[in-house]
């Protein structure tokens, strides 16, 4: 079997599930989803996995003594709107075509392993995300649920709506000492792996992430009555905003601000904005480098405010500590997948979460052009089927626990 192209196929099949349009929009507990899940419930069979589906929306594969100690392997099956067909569901089909390998081969598991297939990484839908891992880490909010996609659909609904149960998630909590550690195979979303001219990366550790409801609130007012003196436009102080925020960010090394969407009211052509609303996602892979990004954000807001006579408000509305890969399983991956490079990694990952839980490492697979989060993200078929024989090496060599 040519673990690769049979990749290249499953994800080229499980990339129709998706809402019309360019790329791929799969967002979590959706029609769109549940059709995911039937295709993963096929990978997982194919590898001989017991299957089940959590609290969170997690969708568990299994193979090993029911009650033993497992080693986790998975990503996330949903996406961004307009993203490609590789980021997050690439790690899980890997996983699953990893042991169906081990299995082809006749080469016994040295523990229980699960895969397992997250709901919501992105948090596109919802202004929050990671909702599995911190599950199995314990460190959900329960606040979370009360949150809103744009229709006004709360994730809780939503959650027991496609199978989960919001009022069972807190109690997903694993006992550590039932978790030997997590692997996630995942594309690097970036260039360094390209640029190195090498297939695979092992991730020495994992950015810090922060996302903020930003608020600029003015009059507004007949737009061809009120004189352009003294207007309180909340529009034009956001855009000053985004370009302050922009241009500051650039002279913070290692820091990543991006302000991805912006809304206002009344949205109408003949009115003058009183309200903007913004998303600051700030981004570094030390936790207080961002922290201090936060308040000079926040005094950048305040001054525009002032001088443009808004008001001005910011509110953290999601935050996941950088996280440090475990050394031994770093060391344990490179054995795996000799020669390929240690690198960092600037997007944020199920990972980050589980690392409340166990120790965890990350596979890096190269994509082309460092492009992720586009239509044109692409990981070849070989790269993936060297990825598939160094997640198989290093399960296979995983300490015994008969
Ligand atoms: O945004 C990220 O870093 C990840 O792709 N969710
Ligand atoms: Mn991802
Ligand atoms: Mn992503």
């Amino acid at each position: 079997m040519d673990w690769g192209l049979e990749a290249q196929d499953r994800l080229n099949e499980i990339a129709g599930c998706s809402l019309t349009g360019p790329g791929v929009t799969r967002f979590p507990f959706t029609p769109e989803h549940a059709a995911a899940r039937k295709i993963i419930e096929g990978w997982m069979t194919r590898a001989g996995l017991e299957i089940r589906l959590d609290a969170a929306g997690t969708l568990i594969g299994r193979t090993g003594p029911a009650d033993a100690p497992a080693f986790l392997i998975g990503s996330h099956q949903d996406s961004v709107r307009g993203g490609g067909q590789y980021d997050g569901i690439m790690g899980v089909a890997l996983a699953c075509l990893a042991i169906e390998a081990l299995n082809t081969r006749g080469t016994p598991l040295p523990c229980a392993i699960e895969v397992l297939a997250f709901a919501d990484e992105e948090g596109v839908r919802f202004p929050t995300a990671l909702l599995g891992p911190r599950a199995l880490a314990g460190t959900v909010d329960p606040e979370v649920f009360t949150l809103e996609d744009r229709d006004g659909i709360s994730l809780g609904t939503a959650l027991d709506a496609f199978g989960g149960a919001q009022g069972d998630v807190v109690g997903l909590a694993r006992d550590p000492g039932s978790v030997l550690g997590y692997l996630e195979i995942h594309i690097e979303q970036g260039p360094a792996l390209e640029q190195a001219d090498q297939p695979l990366g092992v991730v020495t550790g994992i950015c810090g992430i922060e996302r903020n409801a930003v608020r600029f609130a003015g009059q507004t007012g007949h737009a061809g009555t009120v004189p352009m003196e003294g207007r309180r436009d909340a529009l034009v102080a956001a855009a000053d905003f985004v370009t302050a925020i922009h241009d500051t960010a650039r002279n913070w090394p290692g820091l990543r601000a991006t302000i991805g969407s912006i809304s206002v009211f009344p949205d109408v052509v003949n009115a003058i904005p009183s309200e903007a609303r913004l998303t600051l996602e700030i981004r570094h892979e030390d936790d207080r480098r961002r922290a201090d990004f936060h308040a000079e954000a926040r005094e950048i807001g305040a001054a525009i405010a002032q001088a443009r006579n808004t008001g001005f408000g910011i509110e953290q509305t999601y935050a996941q500590p950088a996280v440090p890969c475990d050394p031994a399983l770093v060391a344990a991956l490179e054995q795996a997948a000799p020669g390929a490079p240690r690198l960092p990694s600037g997007a944020t990952h199920d990972a980050s979460a589980m690392a409340d839980l166990c120790p965890v490492v990350m596979l890096f697979v190269r994509c082309r052009g460092g492009i992720s989060h586009r239509p044109e993200e692409f990981a070849s078929a070989d790269d993936m089927g060297a990825a598939v024989d160094a997640a198989a090496r290093f399960l296979a060599a995983l300490p015994n626990r008969d």
